[in-house]
């Protein structure tokens, strides 16, 4: 018999939502579990497109808004073919943000929510998409909040109703797979939240993998 495939868990949230923190508690969590894991984080800084986004978001260089969107998605196309195969061979990919965020900063700059969707149409289509929010006031408390484009008070108001239409878009689309969980409570009650929709998604009898936006 064939080994059930991994499930490819994505975090999404807000600048400072704890999303790297929740997701590296979260690899250790399920690597103690027995389970294999493997961590994926967007943008992935490490190849050459990755590095022209790391410019970007430093402020080291300048694109067209257009330009650095298809950008951000090629840099997850890149990466796709690898989160395919290590979920067929049964691994679990988690990622550290995904699509979601290209459309909610892009459509957040004023481009149109129908040219963000585009480029990510056929990705690998995640199980589950776990969004942490936290108020505007808490993100902007936590550390280094501020040093990197997009990190303003303003921005990040437009990307957090952004986030809420992406969070529509998927209902309509692909079901029931958006998770909300509020991330303004301690990093340890935040895990335990998170803990028990990812195992809820483990627990499920997941499909074969679909594809994004189809
Ligand atoms: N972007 C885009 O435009 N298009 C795309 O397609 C993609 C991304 C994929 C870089 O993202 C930027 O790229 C991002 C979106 C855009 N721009 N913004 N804004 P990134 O993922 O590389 O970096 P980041 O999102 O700016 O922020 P972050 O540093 O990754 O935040 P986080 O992972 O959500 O939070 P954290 O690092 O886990 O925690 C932040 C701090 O808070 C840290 O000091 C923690 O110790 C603390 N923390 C965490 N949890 C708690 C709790 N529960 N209580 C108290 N303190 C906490
Ligand atoms: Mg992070």
């Amino acid at each position: 018999m064939m080994a059930p495939r991994g499930a490819f868990i994505v975090f999404e949230g807000l600048d400072r939502s704890g999303k790297t923190t929740q997701v590296q508690r979260l690899v250790q969590r399920l690597e103690a579990d027995g389970r294999a894991v493997r961590l994926q984080k967007f943008p992935d800084r490490t190849t050459s497109i990755g590095r022209m986004i790391d410019s970007y978001l430093q402020t080291k260089s300048d694109l067209d808004d257009r330009a650095i969107h298809l950008l951000f998605s090629a840099n997850r196309w890149e990466c796709a073919n690898a989160i395919e195969r290590d979920l067929a061979q049964g691994v679990t990919v988690i990622a550290d943000r995904y699509g979601f965020s290209g459309i909610a900063f892009s459509a957040a700059k004023g481009l149109p929510f129908s040219f963000c969707l585009q480029p990510d149409t056929g990705l690998p289509l995640p199980d589950s998409v776990i969004y942490l929010t936290v108020n505007p006031e808490v993100a902007a408390s936590r550390a280094a909040y501020g040093l990197e484009r997009y990190e303003t008070k303003d921005i990040q108001t437009r990307v957090r109703e952004r986030f809420d239409e992406v969070a529509n878009e998927v209902q309509r689309r692909h079901g029931n797979i958006w998770h909300t969980i509020d991330a303004s409570g301690s990093v340890d009650d935040v895990q335990e939240k998170v803990w028990a929709a990812v195992t809820s998604t483990l627990n499920a009898d997941f499909p074969s993998m679909g594809r994004l936006w189809m």
